[in-house]
């Protein structure tokens, strides 16, 4: 018998050649602070909860939103941007949690990246048949500052593409706690997450849930 099967240490499912330069998938980063996050992310959005936004061209996002942090993310018919203010409150954004801080800036540093500090957290609710189309990150000021993402509660299938939008796509099954960093040469690549199938989750229920932390400003 080979020592792996006496260790108790998970199998990497992923392997980084799938999704190349720039790019670290930590398998359960986040569930060493499971209970914390899930008391955070509680928090923020009873605060502000989550809401369909219109994108520029007028159609309401199936992805519910909202945002924690200095600066959160917002589309309406004028276009997308940053904002310090959820306009459905006129209210800051809550806070950024200091759980969410320490597992951005330890995720970051693990894959790499020195002294991450994200002034933006972006959240995302994928109900059943939800689906984010393929797009770019591009409304941050500086793309040197890499992007961590934190998926919770029911599993979903990430697509990854290249710099062009016809790029073919390799696909990426995300689960609960799984934490990818996205950064340097992988920055602008297109990307997706495909139709929520339907399931229950112990701790989320029907939802899968995806924290994106940025340095937007
Ligand atoms: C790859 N959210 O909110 S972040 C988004 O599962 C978004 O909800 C995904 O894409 C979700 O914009 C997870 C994945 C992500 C973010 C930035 C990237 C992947 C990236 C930047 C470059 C390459
Ligand atoms: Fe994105």
């Amino acid at each position: 018998m080979t020592a792996s099967l006496f260790e108790n240490i998970p199998e990497p499912r992923l392997s980084k050649e799938l999704l190349g330069p720039g790019t670290a998938i930590l398998n359960g980063f986040a569930l060493g602070v499971e209970g914390d996050l899930i008391a955070a992310f509680n928090a923020v959005v009873e605060r502000a909860p989550f809401r369909h936004m219109v994108t520029p061209g007028g159609f309401r996002m199936s992805v519910g939103m909202t945002n924690c942090g200095a600066l959160g993310w917002i589309t309406d018919r004028t276009g997308y941007r940053y904002d310090g203010v959820d306009p459905e409150s006129g209210l800051r954004w809550p806070a950024m949690p200091g759980v969410f801080l320490k597992l951005a800036a330890d995720a970051a540093e693990e894959a790499g990246f020195a002294s991450f500090v994200p002034d933006a957290c972006l959240i995302n609710r994928y109900e059943p048949g939800a689906k984010l189309s393929l797009h770019q990150d591009k409304n941050e000021r500086d793309f040197d500052q890499p992007i961590v993402s934190v998926s919770l509660g029911l599993p979903a299938t990430f697509l990854f593409g290249g710099l062009e939008r016809s790029d073919k796509t390799v696909r990426v099954p995300l689960v609960h706690g799984d934490v990818i960093v996205w950064g340097g040469v992988a920055r602008l690549r297109y990307h997706g997450v495909n139709p929520l199938k339907e399931g229950v989750h112990p701790v989320f229920g029907g939802y899968r849930y995806n924290l994106t932390f940025r340095k937007a400003g």
